[in-house]
Parts: structure tokens; C-alpha cells; sequence
């Protein structure tokens, strides 16, 4: 896979010489190029940015530095027919979610646009799009100073998804939203994981739950569930009202039981005995 990158600040991007980046990078699995968006200036002061049309505050991003940046990459990565996807970084694009990591994980060539300030000149994506597909993604519900650690982010989540990126080819599939979220139908679709233990079996006189210990697999399976069920209710309840509203098959007694246990309310029949 290849990752493109236009940036004021490719000093920015050094942590994707670091970790399972860096090494999946080092053996050539994804090619990175990070380029300075200045170098497409043409003034001496390498100017960027400049005053809103129609007034307001902050500074909004040039649109020529920006087209030359955007065809240079493209023109040097194969060109407009070789399959680019563009993603721009704003808090005003569609939330980046596990299902957006897996299909840009998909992709084999992947261009991100960092703006800074208020934004790049709207004309930029529009002219893009005849060109390339274009997506506008936000990390989160808060604003960054840029979309540079959007990238990183955004970067993490979709290269640890390549083959032979994660060590153990199973990690990925387990996840908290369970690769898929609902969708995926593994045995923990649509809820975040439990806690997990490690050696040793007691510390600071705290036991490891013996279930792990048993050797009792369904029963193991059936005491994960239970906490990851617990840590949905308490830390993300959207999530466990979607799934009791798209998939309410995919609670079973014992589900209903806990969850009520935790206090969210589930259907009070269903629990009755
Ligand atoms: Cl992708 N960019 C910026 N600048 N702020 C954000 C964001 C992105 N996602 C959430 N906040």
C-alpha cells in the first residue's frame, strides 16, 4: 500500500518510522511519502494561507499551492487513472470509524491532505473530485489545530490492519467493535472488550478471576462476554442500544440478565423469570 501525505509540518510524521509503522514501512509492506506543501509555493515568503473571502476570523488555505501539491503526487504516483483515494482531514467531515479503517485498509494507494487554520479553500475538493474519489473524515467531536495527528491516527488504525502488519493475525478480529462493529457477527460484535490478565496470578493481593485459570473454555467465553457487556453499559451505552435495536438476537438471556444487572434497561420481560 502507498500513503501519500502534503503537509506545512512533514517534521510532523517521524512516528511512522516507529513501531509496527515503522517496521511494516521497513519491509516495504507500505511505501510513505510525506511532502512539504511549501514546496508548491511560488513567493518568497512561501505563503500558504490568506484572508477569508465574506470576512470572519482565522485564515483559510490557498487553492494553487494545494492543485500543484495535489498534482505533482498524483501525476508521480501513477496518475489520475491509477486508483487514489484523497482524504481530507476537517472536523466537519463523516466520523472515522473501524469499518472506514478496514476499507481504507483495503485501498492501495491513499492520499491525506492536512489543512491547518480554518480550512483549505472549498474549490480544492471539488476540483479533486473530477479527478479522484474524495472523503472528508473527522477523528473525533473536538477541534484540532490541524489534521497532522488525524493522520496518525487515522494511519495506526488502517496499517495495523494489513497482513502481517499485527504479529498475531487474530488481534485484529477481537477488537473492541470487533473489526466490524454489528456487522462483523463474531461472537463480540457491536460491544467494546472486557478487562484482560496477565502472570502473575495474584498481585497486591488481586486475584486473577479464576474462570481464566479452568481451562473451561465456554465458560471463559461466557465470563469475557459478561465484561465485555458490563464495560459496553457503562462506558458506551449508544452501543448497546444499537445493538438491542438493529440485532436484538444477538443478546441472548444470559446477555439481558447482565446488562440489567448493570442497570441499563433492556426489555424487563425478557430477564423475568
Ligand atoms: Cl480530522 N482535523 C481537525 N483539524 N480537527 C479535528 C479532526 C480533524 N477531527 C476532529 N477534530
Amino acid at each position: 500500500m502507498r500513503i501519500d501525505v502534503i503537509t506545512i509540518f512533514p517534521e510532523y510524521f517521524g512516528p511512522l518510522s516507529v513501531s509496527l509503522i515503522g517496521k511494516a514501512a521497513a519491509r516495504g509492506d507500505i511505501t510513505f511519502g510525506v511532502h512539504d506543501l511549501r514546496h508548491w509555493t511560488h513567493d518568497a515568503h512561501r505563503t500558504v494561507d490568506d484572508t477569508p473571502f465574506g470576512g470572519g476570523p482565522g485564515m483559510v488555505m490557498k487553492p494553487e499551492p494545494w492543485g500543484e501539491a495535489l498534482d505533482a503526487v498524483v501525476a508521480a504516483g501513477g496518475g489520475a487513472g491509477a486508483d487514489a483515494l484523497l482524504v481530507i482531514p476537517t472536523p466537519a467531515g463523516v466520523p472515522f470509524t473501524q469499518q472506514h479503517a478496514a476499507r481504507y485498509a483495503a485501498q492501495p494507494w491513499l492520499i491525506f491532505a492536512c489543512g491547518r487554520y480554518e480550512g483549505i479553500d472549498g474549490r480544492v475538493a471539488d476540483e479533486a473530485r473530477s479527478v479522484l474519489a474524495v472523503e472528508e473524515v473527522s477523528i473525533g467531536d473536538y477541534v484540532l489545530a490541524g489534521g497532522e495527528p488525524a493522520v496518525l491516527v487515522m494511519t495506526e488504525a488502517i496499517c495495523r490492519l494489513l497482513p502481517g502488519v499485527l504479529g498475531n493475525a487474530e488481534s485484529a478480529t477481537d477488537d473492541s467493535f470487533g473489526f466490524g462493529g454489528i456487522e462483523s457477527g463474531g461472537p463480540m460484535a457491536g460491544l467494546v472488550e472486557g478487562p484482560s490478565y496477565t502472570r502473575p496470578r495474584v498481585w497486591r493481593d488481586r486475584e486473577v478471576p479464576p474462570v481464566l485459570l479452568s481451562g473451561d473454555h465456554a465458560a471463559i467465553a461466557r465470563w469475557r462476554r459478561d465484561g465485555a457487556l458490563r464495560r459496553t453499559a457503562r462506558n458506551r451505552p449508544d452501543l448497546v442500544a444499537r445493538l438491542a435495536a438493529q440485532a436484538p438476537g444477538a443478546l441472548d438471556r444470559r446477555d439481558r440478565e447482565v446488562l440489567s444487572e448493570a442497570g441499563f434497561p433492556v426489555n424487563a420481560e425478557d430477564v423475568a423469570h
